[in-house]
């Protein structure tokens, strides 16, 4: 069985987290993932504080295994969230999309732990010596917000760079990529497009045929000029955002009204054409439906086959 630092210090059985995506990682999703002895998260970003805790109390009730809370930094709720999480003692939070340095006092004083997402070896550093108990290094493959650097780059350049574990994201969804990320130096993965199609995931399920039919070359990103580069499927607001940025056509504020409200008409609604399908580089491994118990033991297991086979190269 597969087993790392991060499962001690976490109380897991595997070293496995379930991205935090907004408007689709809520309560059901978490402890599914939780219960399968990874590590669930619950999304912050689309909630205020009260419908944070009913998502929080609905996970409890649903699982007795350890859980955490995502927190987007960008959230218009971030305070309030970070006051949730310290109430209702959540042992874990990792962040994104942005550098958490002013709430992790608060975080340790409840003893939370807190694992930032960060997207370059600077960001990685600044997080150890801020206290932060773990990083996950995300590359650009992965879906929604993304920074500059691959998987392959990034992981071994920060697992070099700090002392604290390493979890690496971006571009897995199977054993092939958990096995190589541990040979990149990670103690873990995390996925959120392979959980996208997970039985327990409740976003539309319009959202979830788009990314089962997906190909390789199917997501695109957008906002790279706005500052704000996000990772969706291919699709008629992606082909109209890249137009309007490309030619230098589109204000900031058009930019902005195209991408408002996007992901949750998207994720909730079903509207594929017009929102925004937030998406992995690897949906085009994501071909079928299953739950989250066969998801985190079938990658585990598949890369420890691998791992195991490895010696073949040997000589
Ligand atoms: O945060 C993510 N992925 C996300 S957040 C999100 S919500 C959203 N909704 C609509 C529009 C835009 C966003 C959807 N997907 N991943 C973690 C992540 N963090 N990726 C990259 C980073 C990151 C980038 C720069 C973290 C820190 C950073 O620098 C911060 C600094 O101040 O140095």
């Amino acid at each position: 069985m597969i087993k790392s630092p991060i499962c001690e210090l976490l109380g897991i059985t595997y070293p496995v987290f379930q991205g935090g995506m907004a408007w689709i990682a809520d309560a059901q999703l978490a402890a599914a993932v939780s219960e399968a002895g990874g590590l669930g998260l619950i999304a912050a970003m689309n909630s205020n504080g009260e419908q944070l805790r009913e998502q929080i109390k609905k996970a409890k009730s649903l699982t007795d295994k350890p859980f955490g809370v995502n927190l987007m930094l960008m959230s218009p709720y971030i305070k309030e969230a970070v006051q949730v999480v310290c109430e209702e003692k959540i042992p874990v939070v990792t962040t994104g999309a942005g550098n958490p340095s002013q709430y992790m006092q608060q975080l340790f004083e409840h003893q939370v732990k807190v694992i930032p997402v960060v997207a370059s070896v600077a960001l990685a550093k600044m997080m150890e010596r801020a206290g932060a108990h773990a990083l996950i290094a995300e590359g650009c493959e992965s879906g929604g917000h993304v920074g500059e650097s691959t998987t392959m780059a990034l992981v071994p350049q920060v697992v070099n760079a700090v002392k604290i574990p390493v979890i690496a994201a971006g571009g897995i969804a199977n054993g092939n990529g958990m096995a190589a990320a541990l040979m990149l130096g990670a103690k873990g993965v995390q996925m959120g497009t392979r959980f996208l199609t997970a039985y327990e995931c409740n976003v539309h399920e319009e959202y979830k045929k788009a990314v089962l039919k997906a190909k390789d070359i199917d997501t695109i990103v957008t906002g790279k000029t706005t500052g704000h580069p996000v990772r969706a499927l291919k699709n008629k607001m992606t082909r109209e955002f890249s137009r309007l940025e490309m030619s230098g056509e589109g204000t900031p504020e058009q930019l902005e009204a195209l991408g408002a409200g996007s992901l949750r008409r998207a994720a909730c609604e079903g509207d594929v054409t017009t929102g925004s399908c937030m998406c992995g580089q690897i949906a085009g491994l994501v071909c079928e439906e299953s739950s989250c118990q066969s998801i985190v033991s079938s990658v585990c297991e598949e890369a420890e086959a691998l791992l195991k086979g490895a010696v073949q190269w040997i000589e």
